[in-house]
């Protein structure tokens, strides 16, 4: 006990623990935040929280041959037990989720070797369950997991689900209880904090529901949500009629086999995808015959501008110039580099047009640098503009909310790559197991000797894997 007062108190000096209301990303308040990232500025608790974890290990008796950290807290914590008592670490890498052969785990993997896993804080066990799955993966047993903090949240009970036990140096109870007997915080706070824990208890089904709700949703069934962007909702209605959740990339650098393309490729497609800056002889005339195809056989056309610069320069990159983009165009991408002043600056043109955004949250480019934490800010900063923005270009599902729509580039019927960093995930990999809702096929279709038949192909592949995704939760 003394041990465990020493540890509240100074993570209590050391700022770790604050009290107020915090926004969490669930948009409850909590009346405790724990930021125990700072505990890397002082090296003698970092040390005493790593003795008490594997202490913590050694009394439940936990067998093991490797540690892990959970990033990226959790990292210098399994390092120092690894030093001290000299056992191998295995490192989660948290960057190259999505594509590459880039390994995921680093460090010499024994399959049916034992690992715990070494956390922080435990609210939901979800960091700790994607670590344990990684490991699970790659022949690893994952059987335990031990944390600084455990914040009775239901956690414990749904990593115990998925056969981790959970061990704790500290509860959240314990926490404040200690925090009281040193004098640190009021009843009233305790009160506050016990009150919370209670209820905001994270369960199996609340967990699964909100991903249910997404992935089994169908396109119209989306359509239909309030909140949905108008465009947004013309798009989903459009793929459930045309049961095409295809998007041509049109690169190609003649206008006239850009129309001719458009005029074949119509009725199998729900959008076009344009690069107009590689056409040789485009003119605002070859603009508008693409829009009445459009019009006539109902797909969206979608210039892949990726717009990255401040909101008054994009302004005039939208509306101006040779291309006059946002006369044509209902569909616009962006990067997320340049901040929220890029999005503002291109819906203030776009949004009174009635057309949309996307935002780009990953690419499908090798080595490419939008992963983690990079695409996470750009996924808040698509939710931050519902008025404009309606969805993202990534390789997985990445956003909850049901009405905004994930489109992939990327794809192929064989997995693989074009030597210049493409790389190509199957329609089938992206629809069904990564949860994307559109398929983005250029040369997969453009090389065909039929484009036409070739797109059928594509539209079927993209459409069978929808409905194996829905009907998967049925
Ligand atoms: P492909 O022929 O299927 O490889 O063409 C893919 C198209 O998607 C091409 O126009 C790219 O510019 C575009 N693309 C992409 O491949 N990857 C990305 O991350 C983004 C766009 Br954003």
């Amino acid at each position: 006990m003394e041990a465990l007062r020493s540890l509240a108190a100074e993570l209590h000096w050391v700022d770790a623990l604050k009290f107020g209301c915090f926004t969490l990303k669930s948009g409850i308040c909590s009346p405790v935040y724990f930021d125990l990232r700072v505990m890397v500025s002082y090296p003698a608790l970092l040390s005493q929280v790593a003795d008490l974890l594997y202490q913590t290990s050694l009394d439940a008796s936990v067998q093991y041959n490797s540690v892990c950290g959970v990033p990226y807290t959790a990292l210098p914590l399994a390092t120092l037990i690894c030093d001290k008592h000299q056992v191998p670490m295995l490192i989660r890498r948290k960057e190259q989720k999505e594509y590459g052969t880039k390994k995921l785990i680093e460090g010499l993997i024994v399959p049916g070797d034992t690992c715990l896993i070494v956390e922080d804080v435990v609210t939901s066990g979800s960091s700790i369950l994607e670590t344990a799955q990684m490991l699970r993966k790659e022949g690893i047993i994952v059987s335990d997991a031990v944390v600084l903090l455990d914040r009775e949240q239901g956690g414990r009970e749904l990593l115990e689900e998925s056969g981790i036990r959970l061990h704790s140096v500290l509860t959240l109870t314990k926490l404040m209880e200690c925090l009281h007997h040193l004098g640190k915080v009021e009843e009233e706070m305790v009160e506050k904090v016990c009150k919370f824990v209670k209820e905001n208890k994270i369960t199996r089904s609340a967990s699964s529901s909100v991903k249910r709700k997404c992935t089994s949703l169908s396109y119209s069934s989306r359509a239909a949500l309030l909140g949905a962007h108008p465009l947004a909702a013309r798009l989903l209605t459009t793929m459930e009629r045309k049961q095409s959740n295809l998007c041509v990339s049109a690169d190609v650098t003649d206008c006239a086999t850009l129309l001719q393309l458009a005029a074949e490729l119509g009725p199998s497609i729900c959008m076009l995808k344009t690069h107009v800056d590689i056409l040789k002889d485009f003119t605002l005339d070859v603009a508008s015959q693409l829009r009445v195809l459009a019009d006539q056989h109902d797909f969206m056309i979608f210039e892949d501008r990726k717009f990255a610069d401040i909101g008054n320069t994009v302004k005039h990159q939208y509306e101006g110039g040779l291309y006059k983009i946002s006369s044509w165009s209902d569909v616009v991408n962006v990067h997320a580099v340049p901040g929220p002043g890029v999005i503002q600056g291109l819906q203030a043109v776009g949004q009174p047009l009635g057309r949309g955004c996307l935002v780009i949250a990953e690419m499908s480019s090798k080595g490419s640098l939008a992963t983690g934490d990079y695409t996470e800010a750009a996924v808040r900063m698509a939710e931050e503009h519902p008025g404009f923005v309606f969805g993202f270009i990534c390789g997985h599902k990445l956003s909850d909310k049901p009405e905004l729509i994930h489109l992939t580039p990327g794809v192929q019927l064989q997995q693989g790559g074009d030597g210049l960093g493409q790389q190509y995930q199957t329609p089938h990999e992206v629809i069904a197991n990564k949860e994307s809702d559109i398929i983005i096929v250029g040369r997969g279709i453009l090389s065909s000797s039929s484009p036409a038949e070739a797109a059928e192909t594509y539209r079927k592949a993209g459409w069978e894997a929808y409905l194996s995704r829905i009907n998967k939760w049925q």
